[in-house]
């Protein structure tokens, strides 16, 4: 792949904020990509590089952009051989441990429009599983219907209450499953808690003020149950519990209450309990390691246990989390480069885990996620409620992969 000309500029994402897009020429062809960005992001995540100037109130990316911009310059006329060069390429110019320099937000742009050159005319998904010498399958969907902790502003702390059409045969039918979940659950919502409580947070999710996560799993059970799909659909959480802890004290006030690590731990028993949720995500704060373990050993074979800001995506991180997770949250922005965001899976995939590709909560209309998930063939996607075009965008592209004979992944326990 020899890249011949790149352009860079700012687009808006779905929060309204900037983030960087690229654009690269490759055999007279151009590819597009662009960054999404998160809201409850892990400290130790990549560096999302920000202008910090009065424009946008510190939330620019021109110096991002510009780093686009000379990197493309630096690349122009190369030929590379392989993903792994070019995002090699793009780390040994940072030069940074943490992309700081540059900013991931420039790699990343640079490395998933570098993805769509490299597979040229081939779909991305297929390209991917041939790199990848997998065969494509789709993912099933968990979707966030129900938004709360920073992506809502409400009382709810925990952040997402997501359902997953375990018993769907194709990714149609799943997506139809969730739609209509969701509208009788915004149907409900209005109805209990008033017009408001039908309003939707960040992810497209409804975001009604209730106070603890077992009524936001009423709620949404009761909907599933009204569709007649509770033999075929399970539920799921992310708590991002960094978000909720109490740094100073490190206790949880959660659920109107102030917990311990261990409370918190023999709340989310009770609750899985009685919900039969199969998946829960950051339901500790970002170092906890070890209580992850042991919520990880009581859940054994009913539930995954996924890390997100505890992993950043990151192998070494992973590889320090062998014992405290059996799932790993895929978030490209979170490392920076697509080759690194395989390594990760990898990794993760060695020590027999899932591997979940995320969304973010700040998210554009591209849906390079969709093809990644597809072409990894790794079982598992995050996106949002099945409503706003930058969430939607990522269920209509996998519609259209699924014409071209890709079967749907089944749910399965790490
Ligand atoms: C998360 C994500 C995506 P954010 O916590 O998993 O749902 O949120 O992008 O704000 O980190
Ligand atoms: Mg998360």
């Amino acid at each position: 792949m020899k890249i011949t000309s790149v352009k860079s500029r700012w687009i808006l994402d779905s929060r309204g904020n900037p983030t960087v897009e690229a654009e690269l020429q490759s055999n007279g062809q151009w590819f597009r990509a662009s960054v999404p960005s998160g809201a409850s992001t892990g400290t130790h995540e990549a560096v999302e590089l920000r202008d910090g100037d009065p424009a946008f109130h510190g939330k620019g990316v021109q110096k991002a952009t510009h780093h686009v911009w000379q990197l493309g310059k630096k690349a122009n006329g190369k030929e590379f051989k392989t993903q792994a060069e070019l995002d090699s390429f793009l780390i040994q110019t940072d030069g940074t441990p943490n992309k700081r320099k540059l900013g991931a937000n420039a790699l990343l742009a640079m490395s998933l429009a570098g993805a769509r050159a490299f597979a040229g005319k081939k779909p991305l998904y297929a390209h991917l599983a041939s790199t990848l010498m997998r065969k494509p399958a789709l993912p099933l969907p968990f979707a966030n219907v129900l938004n709360g902790g920073k992506h809502a502003g409400t009382s709810l702390k925990i952040q997402e209450v997501m359902i997953m059409p375990t018993g769907a045969k194709t990714f149609r039918e799943a997506t139809q499953m969730v739609a209509e979940t969701y509208q009788t659950l915004k149907k409900d919502a209005v109805t209990r808690f008033g017009a408001p409580a039908g309003n939707v947070g960040d992810e497209g999710g409804i975001a009604p003020d209730v106070p603890s996560v077992r009524q936001a799993l009423d709620l949404v059970w009761r909907a599933v149950e009204e569709n007649g799909y509770s033999q075929k659909m399970a539920l799921a959480l992310d708590c991002a519990a960094s978000e909720f802890r109490d740094s100073r004290t490190g206790a949880y006030p959660v659920d109107g209450k102030i917990l311990t690590a261990n409370e918190l731990l023999t709340h989310y028993v009770e609750l899985q309990g009685q919900y039969r949720f199969v998946s829960i995500e950051d339901p500790f704060h970002e170092d906890a390691f070890e209580d992850f373990a042991r919520l990880r050993a009581a859940f054994s074979g009913k539930c995954q246990v996924v890390g997100d800001d505890l992993l950043v995506t990151n192998p070494a991180r992973i590889d320090r989390a062998q014992l405290s997770c059996n799932a790993l949250l895929l978030k490209v922005n979170q490392i920076g480069t697509l080759t690194e965001s395989l390594l990760a899976a990898q990794k993760a995939q060695s020590f027999g885990w899932n591997v979940m590709v995320s969304h973010r909560s700040g998210e554009t209309d591209d849906a390079f996620i969709s093809d990644l998930a597809t072409g990894m063939a790794c079982g598992q996607i995050k996106l949002g409620a099945p409503a706003r075009g930058e969430r939607t965008a990522k269920y209509n592209q996998l519609l259209r992969i699924e014409e071209d004979g890709v079967p749907l992944a089944k749910f399965r326990l790490p």
